[in-house]
Order: structure tokens, then sequence, then C-alpha cells
């Protein structure tokens, strides 16, 4: 007999998930839980049926068409097939709904579907958190005409009456820094605002609306000076002449996302609010999608982690199988206690969410929202892509070969570093969120989690590590160029502290019901470290930049 590898199996992606369970019963009210669950349930079908799907077909990738045969511009992008699935799958799953629904536990509900949905979407959730997004701008921004219009259709539970939305912000120029947007807004003689420019990164082309920030003709430069504007792109089933998409990208991951360069040629445009402060606009939206690129990234860890593990059941070496080989055990043993502390701060800021929109929150939990949203953002995205990097070694050479399908994962991992701001970008807006006494909210809540953790250890370190945070802010606090050079130290030092009160509080409420493993997973959480402060002395640094 040749060698011959059992390939790794997905358990159900819902049912065999003992920790969303765990949360969603530590969390939820049981009613709200029970009408959850049958939606909980079909999306974890969904997520298996298109796992075993993938494993049998070749994946594709889309495909812009330009012209028709006739010389007629068309730019018409054909989809993969769980991209044509995903408004019937996610109205009817009230992906997008359950989160606006009127309730403190909505963002949790909605982003336990998403967490379930993703790995199945084929990244189609990157649109969706844009859309989800943009709904949450346009409330914020009470533009009561925008408002009817557009968020029966971006809320819709129809596919038939669901429209899709884009974020269009990053342009050649700008990159990250979008004050230098050169997209210009003109007014026509009619009065209509039209949009004249270029947005280099649109991942959600297919859309049928998009926020925009361009600068009014005539405003100054700058950041301040930008406006947000709403937009539609489609004139009945046709897009509009106005919007003409140039190419799609040849990205390292996400092959299934239509990320597309446009250039916008007079697309008709509404403003948001004021002709000014776009980017405080669009503010909501942004750490709308942050949330989502956190929940996503948690996705994808899981992911990773499972299949590991269960090759790690099937693959013999050595003797015996990986599983039983302590270097292996304790490999798959260290990964799982980060996980476990991304997911705890993940789900938090979830449920953070829903319970400062909803005016149940303490009121030190709104400030607490705005600093743990980058955090999350930062870490996870970081983390997925060691975890999905480590987890393809665990399989060995097997890991390396296209066919298993598990390359895919490290690559799209990269992603979530990436998009919605870079981890350097995240950090220094970390900094943005610690203005006024930001850290003294996210001490306060510390102290709340950890109220009955019986766990002393953990105590001591978690407060250790947040001491020397603060005495670090404090120091710098007039030193920018410090602070700034710490900012991913920081930044790093205070998701681990949060994650790990967090996991005490979980273990604190798993322990009566029999959940040791709680315990485990803080124990080996904190004996990796919470501290992340780095050296960053200057001359150092610019020594080690400097000419070889
Ligand atoms: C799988 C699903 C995952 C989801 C995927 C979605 C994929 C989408 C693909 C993309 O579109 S990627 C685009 C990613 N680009 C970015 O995320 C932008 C990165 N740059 C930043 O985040 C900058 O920090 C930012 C442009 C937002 C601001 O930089 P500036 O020009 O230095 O602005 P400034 O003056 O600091 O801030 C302007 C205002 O916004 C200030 O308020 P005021 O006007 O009241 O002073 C800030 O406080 C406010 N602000 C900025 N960031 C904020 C915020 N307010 C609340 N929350 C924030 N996060």
């Amino acid at each position: 007999m040749g060698f011959v590898q059992d390939p790794p199996q997905l358990a159900h992606p819902y049912r065999e998930d003992r920790l969303l369970h765990a949360m969603l019963a530590r969390a939820l009210p049981p009613a709200r839980r029970a009408a959850l669950e049958p939606d909980l349930q079909a999306l974890g079908d969904y997520a298996l049926m298109a796992w075993q799907r993938a494993c049998r077909t070749t994946r594709r990738k889309p495909v812009l068409t330009q012209w028709d045969a006739w010389g007629n511009r068309v730019d018409r992008i054909e989809l993969t097939e769980a991209w044509q699935e995903g408004p019937p799958v996610t109205t009817r799953h009230a992906v997008l709904a359950a989160g606006h629904e009127a309730s403190e536990h909505a963002r949790l509900e909605e982003f336990a579907r998403v967490y379930l949905y993703h790995l199945a979407s084929e990244f189609y959730t990157c649109p969706l958190a844009m859309t989800d997004g943009a709904a949450t701008a346009l409330k914020a921004s009470g533009n009561r005409a925008l408002i009817d219009r557009a968020l029966p259709h971006l809320l819709s539970r129809d596919a038939a009456t669901f429209w899709l939305s884009g974020q269009w912000m990053t342009e050649t120029h700008g990159g990250s820094d979008v004050g230098h947007t050169e997209t210009m807004a003109r007014q026509d003689a009619s009065g209509q605002w039209r949009l004249h420019g270029r947005k280099w990164f649109s991942s959600a082309v297919v859309g049928e609306v998009a926020l925009a920030l361009a600068r009014p003709e005539g405003a100054g430069e700058g950041t301040g000076a930008l406006a947000l504007f709403y937009v539609e792109t489609m004139d009945g089933a046709r897009r509009k002449p106005e919007l003409i998409i140039d190419r799609l990208k040849d990205k390292l991951g996400t092959h299934e996302l239509p990320t597309a360069e446009i250039h916008l040629d007079g697309l008709p445009a509404w403003p948001l609010g004021e002709l000014a402060h776009g980017v405080r606009q669009v503010a909501p939206m942004l750490n709308i999608t942050r949330t989502w690129n956190a929940v996503c990234a948690t996705a994808s860890m899981a992911r990773a982690l499972t299949l590991a593990r269960d090759y790690a059941t099937r693959r013999q070496a050595f003797g015996k199988p990986l599983i039983a080989q302590p270097l292996h055990a304790q490999t798959l043993a260290d990964m799982q206690a980060e996980f476990e502390a991304a997911f705890a701060l993940t789900f938090e800021v979830a449920h953070l969410l829903g319970r400062v929109e909803h005016g149940a929150a303490q009121p030190h939990e709104a400030a607490l929202l705005r600093l743990l949203t980058p955090l999350a953002k930062l870490w996870t995205g970081k983390m997925a892509v060691k975890l999905c990097s480590e987890a393809l070694e665990c399989f060995g050479g097997a890991g390396y070969i296209e066919e298993t399908g598990l390359p895919q994962l490290l690559r799209d991992a990269q992603v979530y570093a990436i998009w919605e701001g870079t981890t350097n970008v995240l950090s220094l807006d970390s900094l943005r969120a610690l203005a006024g006494d930001n850290l003294g909210a996210l001490r306060t809540a510390i102290e709340g989690w950890l109220a009955d953790s019986i766990n002393a250890h953990a105590r001591q370190a978690i407060h250790a590590a947040l001491d020397a945070a603060t005495v670090h802010v404090n120091q710098h606090a007039n030193q920018r160029d410090a602070l700034e050079a710490n900012a991913r130290g920081l930044a790093f030092t205070l998701a681990r502290c949060a994650a790990a009160a967090l996991l005490a509080r979980h273990d604190t409420w798993a322990a009566p019901h029999g959940g040791a493993r709680s315990g485990a997973a803080l124990r080996r959480f904190v004996a990796h470290g919470l501290l992340r402060l780095g050296a960053t002395d200057a001359t150092d640094t610019a020594l080690l930049l400097g000419p070889h």
C-alpha cells in the first residue's frame, strides 16, 4: 500500500462549535437564543455544504467583460456560484437586517451569523460589511430622504429588493491618507451634484449604491474639506454609463471577490450632510466594517484550527497520531488559546456595539467601544496571518499544495491585516481613540470582567501589563513621535489585557457548568505574556534604517 493520506474533515460549523455555543448561552437571554437557533443551524448547514462543494470543484474567479460583440461598453461581471447565492442566503437569514433590530443583542446576533457564513460566502461578506456600514452611516447622518430611499433596500429580507453598497474612498494618490482624495464633486446646471474621478480599490462594484468621498469644487485642501456622497450605480438593469469599470485587480487572495478600479465620469450624487467633514461622517461605516473584519478574521482562524486539529487525529507519524505527539499537541494548544482570546474580544466588541447603539450601555462603554474596535481589528488581522500560516505547517507538505484548498486560507488571511486600515493605521487610530480618559474606560471594564475571577495569577498579570501601558502613555504624553513609534506595541498590549480579562469572565461563568477548558485557555494565554511594548530608541531606529 502506497502513501495515502486521509484528508481533514470539517465538523458541522455550528453544531460542533463549542465556543460559539458557550458564548451565546452566556450572553443572550434564552428566548432570543431560541429565536436565533434556526438561522444559525441553516447557516452552519450552508457552510458545510459550501466546504464540501469547494473540495470537489475547481475554484473560479469573477470575469469582467467590458465590451459586447457589437462594440457596446457593457462592463458585465460574471460572479462565482457562492456570490450568486449571496443575496438569497443572506436576506433569507436576515444577516444584515438582524443587526438593525431594536435590541441591545441585535449586533451580537448579526455577527454570530456572519461568523458562520463568512468562509462559505467567498468574501461576499466584504460588500455586505460595507452595506451594513452604509446603513449605519446613513442612520447617523439623519438624512431622512436618503434613509427612506435606501435603508429598506440595504436591510431587506427579500433578495428581489436587496441593494448592496460600496465604500469608495481609496485613490491612487491618497491610499490610507484619504485627505488627498482627488475625486471632485461638481454641481451641473440643474444643481445636481456629480462625481468626477478615479477610485482605485472598489470591492463592491457589483453593488447598487455606494458612499463616496469627494472634494466639492472650490473647497480647500485636506481631510476636513471632503464631503460624503451617496450614489446609485444602476439604471434599471443597466449600469449607469457615468460609472466605468477599468479592470479587476489581480490580488494575492480573495480571488472570488471582484475588486475593481473604476472611474466616475459625472455620476449623480447626493451629499449625506454638510459639504465638509466627510471622514467624520463616514467614520460610523469604518467602525462597522472594522468589526466585520475582526469577526471574519476570527472565522478564518476557527476554520484553520478545526482542520488542523482534525488532521492531527488522522495523520500517523513516528508511530502515533500527530495529536499524541507532545510538540504537535503543544503547538495546537498554543494556537487554540490565542484563538479563544481573539474570539472573546471580537464578540465582546460585537455585543458592545449593540448595547451602545440601543442605549443599554454603561457610561464608560461608548469610549470603550471606540477603543476596542480598532484593537480587535488590528490584533485579529495580524493573528489570522500567523495562525493560518502555522495551521498550514500542521499539514506538512500538503499544506503547501493548492489542490488541498489549504493555501487559500493563508492567502485570504493576509487581507485582514491590510484592508480597512493596515495594522499601523489602526494602531494610530487606537491612539486617537485613547484621547481623553479612554484608557480609564478600559480599566473600568477590565475591573468589571475580573470582578469574580478566582484566577489570582491572571488578575495580577493583567494589572501589571495595564499599569505598564498606562505608565508608557503618561510618560510619553507630550512626545508624539515616541508614542507613535510604540503605538503597535501599546495596541497589542491593550488588546491582550482586554482579551485575558474577558477569558477570565468567561471562565467564571463556565466553570460551574463543567467548563474546565475555559480555565485552560486563560492560563495558557496569560502564560504567552500580555506586555508587547517594544524598544523604540529613535537613534537606533535611524541607525538601522540608514545607508548600509
Ligand atoms: C470580510 C469583511 C471585512 C470588511 C472588508 C471591507 C473592505 C473594504 C475595502 C476598502 O475600502 S479598504 C479602505 C480602507 N481605508 C481605510 O480604512 C482608511 C485608512 N485611513 C484611516 O483610517 C485614517 O485614519 C482616516 C482616513 C480615517 C483619517 O485620517 P486623517 O485624514 O488624518 O483624518 P483626521 O483628521 O484624523 O480625522 C477626521 C475626523 O474623523 C476626526 O473627527 P473630527 O472631524 O471631529 O475632528 C476624527 O476623530 C474622525 N475619525 C477618524 N477615524 C475615526 C474617526 N471617528 C470615529 N472613528 C474612527 N475610526
